[in-house]
């Protein structure tokens, strides 16, 4: 089976100055967190933004990336890296192989078919690759004054969609671990609530997106879980050093209407499912079954510009405003 690109809209959450020590090396740029989402209309919602608690650092300040020990996707990821679009397959004639997906790294899909490509790639692929982060973020510079915060996977996938200062190469400014960033204030587009905070989600994976996702728990089963169990759970903040201002005024701010669902779909399908916590997988991703086609098919926006439309009216609408303010960017992988 094969795997078609994925397009993510990333949303520029920016780190409100001063910053903290650990990012001291920073100040003076334009900061930003770089949330994936595939869900742009849903920004009036947001509550806060996930990151992975916990990281090994990925490389030193100035040092070029380890050398690949391992084919980047021994271990499974088959998302990781595709082909450069004018780089054509070494081992098949190049007509046959070329990926419809913006430019990326030299690296193909593990198992690339549809209409590009079914063969099987070699690891020659992955010459010059650095090794697969395992965890951790990077401090991506991406022009004369904006630098994303991602992992160094993204970095590099960026840097291969023409949104590197240095082309096709990622510039690592600092190296940052999940508690690094954890409570930084941050200023997102179009969300009601001006101020939020960075917090700890134990389910996000270093392999999809730039492992940073921003937080909407009206419509996301995921963000509503999370929430809940900070909100919920005194012991979990204080393992990871959240305060409580952090977390406690969190309101579910209503932003699309569902009509099986309501107003706050993510929160009435998590209680009907009884789910208990962010880990509990299976009813989760059944919850998310349940929201995610409805709230494209049947959802109402609510609020903004386009309060009144049909959420699949919308979504493009907002999704264009966002990119041409320049507060967000396209992103394959
Ligand atoms: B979505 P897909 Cl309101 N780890 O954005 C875990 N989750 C991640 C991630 C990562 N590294 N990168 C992105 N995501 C989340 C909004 C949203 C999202 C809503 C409702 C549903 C929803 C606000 N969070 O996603 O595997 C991001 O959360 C439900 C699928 O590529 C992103 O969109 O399909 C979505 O998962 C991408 O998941």
């Amino acid at each position: 089976e094969g795997v078609q690109p994925q397009e993510y809209v990333l949303i520029k959450m920016e780190v409100v100055p001063p910053f903290p020590p650990n990012l001291k090396a920073l100040e003076g740029w334009k900061v930003y967190l770089a949330a994936a989402t595939l869900r742009p209309e849903t920004m009036y919602g947001q509550t806060n933004c996930w990151i992975r608690h916990h990281g090994h650092h990925l490389w030193s300040r100035g040092q070029p990336p380890p050398p690949a020990t391992h084919q980047p996707w021994g271990t499974p990821d088959p998302l990781l890296g595709a082909l450069n679009q004018s780089h054509p397959c070494h081992l098949h004639p190049p007509w046959s192989c070329y990926c419809r997906a913006p430019l990326r790294p030299p690296v193909l899909r593990n198992n690339f078919s549809g209409s590009s490509c079914s063969h099987r790639h070699l690891p020659s692929w992955s010459l010059g690759f650095p090794a697969a982060s395992s965890d951790g973020g990077e401090v991506m510079r991406i022009n004369d004054t904006d630098v994303f915060v991602l992992t160094s996977r993204a970095a590099l996938n960026l840097a291969y969609q023409g949104l590197s200062k240095v082309p096709e190469k990622p510039t690592c400014l600092a190296e940052l671990s999940g508690n690094d960033l954890i409570g930084l204030p941050l200023k997102s587009p179009l969300s009601f609530n001006e101020i939020i905070y960075a917090l700890p989600m134990l389910t996000i994976l270093t392999d999809k997106g730039t492992g940073i996702v921003t937080s909407v728990p009206s419509d996301s089963p995921d963000d509503f879980m999370a929430l809940q169990d900070l909100v919920s759970e005194p012991p979990l903040r204080q393992k990871f050093g959240v305060k409580d201002e952090w977390v406690l005024p969190f309101k579910i701010i209503p932003i699309i209407n569902i009509t099986e669902f309501g107003d706050k779909s993510a929160e009435k399908v998590c209680l009907d499912l009884k789910i208990k916590s962010q880990n509990d997988k299976e009813k989760l991703a059944e919850a998310k079954r349940m929201t995610y086609l409805k709230g494209f098919t049947d959802g109402t926006m609510i609020v903004g510009e386009f309060n009144g439309r049909k959420v699949q009216e919308a979504k493009p609408l907002i999704k264009k405003q966002l990119l041409e303010k320049g507060t967000a960017v396209l992103y394959s992988e």
